[in-house]
């Protein structure tokens, strides 16, 4: 679409939900012991059968199986046509405090991080319960490109290819009981590999929280991958959420827990300060943080003397979502 794009692979050359299986599902090749080689799936066993030798079946696992691997998805009708950042900016400037604060601590400090296998743990308000692994969550869901533009609180933003697919899906599966009003969200809680969680610099593991109809919209995904590729660890391996018309810090990375509720859930970083990170976090050029104002962005990647851009409401989104919120006071509600 444009230059910034990187080359794709044939869709369906490899099934999407096997290169996401080989890079999230299956454990590290470190991990292995001779009873899980045994018990491996039909591509590893596939290979040992072939005579490959150990360092190529090591070769075939996750994460060095996945780069370069393309995941097919299918362009969607709710993508931006404007310019993508490129996997550069999207994959070495980030926010995931877990890994420090700093932009580039994530991609520094996130390759010790091993994103398999994964489940996510399903509860609450659902009519059933469960611990889903990548795979089962993955089953049977057609992944999506959404381009979308992201606005962080800190008044910068991108434009992000993910791959992904509507929230919505998997609620509807789990079933969502008539009690339900929001739904919680939990991210992975490993000091051993985060070593930003073994600072307090944030009451962890990190929370995040959406009202039912915002998590239910059409706009509203869980991504898997960024450029067609499998989300690298940085930008929140292997699930993550992305809200568009919020501030970033709502589309919270590396989720191990789904929880339906009955009443709006605390999270992390509307209990840190309340006064400047509200529940709601919608983007608003109009209702300035209390430390500087919301009206411009500075785009990522438009060059250090660019000007800055004007923030939309609701970052552009508006004539989705403004409905959602007719009749409710957006400075009160922020
Ligand atoms: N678990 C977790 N999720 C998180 C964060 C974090 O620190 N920890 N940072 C948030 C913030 S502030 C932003 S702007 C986006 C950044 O996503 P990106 O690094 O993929 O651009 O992730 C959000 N999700
Ligand atoms: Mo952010």
């Amino acid at each position: 679409m444009t230059e910034t794009r990187r080359k794709r692979g044939a869709p369906g050359e490899k099934g999407a939900f096997e290169i996401l299986r080989r890079r999230f599902a299956e454990p590290a090749s470190e991990e292995i012991t001779p009873k899980e080689v045994f018990m491996a799936s039909k591509a590893t066993r596939r290979a040992l059968l072939g005579g490959i030798g150990a360092a190529s079946v090591a070769a075939l696992m996750p994460g060095e199986a996945a780069a370069g691997a393309k995941l097919g998805a299918v362009p969607s009708c709710w993508s931006t046509d404007e310019r993508p950042n490129s996997f550069e900016d999207i994959t070495s400037y980030n926010n995931f405090y877990e890994f420090g604060t700093g932009k580039g601590d994530p991609k520094r400090h996130a390759a010790r991080f091993s994103p398999r296998p994964w489940s996510v743990e399903i509860g609450g308000l659902v009519e059933r319960p469960g611990t889903l692994s990548l795979d089962d969550i993955l089953s049977g869901v057609r992944l999506e490109e959404r381009i979308y533009r992201l606005r962080c609180v800190e008044a910068w933003s991108m434009v992000v290819p993910w791959v992904g697919f509507p929230l919505k899906t998997l609620l509807d599966r789990v079933g969502v009981r008539s009690g339900a009003r929001h739904v919680a969200f939990e991210t992975v809680y490993r000091p051993e590999e985060m070593p930003g969680q073994r600072r307090r610099i944030l009451d962890w593991p990190y929370r995040e929280g959406l009202r039912l109809d915002e998590a239910m919209h059409p706009l509203t995904i869980l991504a898997v991958g960024v450029y067609d590729e499998p989300l690298p660890n940085q930008c929140g391996a292997p699930i993550r959420l992305v809200v568009p018309w919020k501030y970033g810090f709502k589309s919270i990375k590396s989720i191990v827990r789904i929880t339906l509720t009955d009443r709006q859930p605390p999270t992390t970083w509307s209990s840190a300060s309340p006064r400047e990170y509200g529940y709601y976090a919608n983007v608003n050029p109009e209702v300035d943080h209390p430390r500087w104002s919301q009206a411009t962005e500075r785009r990522i990647g438009d060059g250090f003397f660019a000007r800055r851009r004007p923030t939309l409401m609701f970052n552009g989104y508006a004539d989705q979502v403004a409905d959602l919120y007719r009749g409710m006071d957006l400075r009160k509600f922020f």
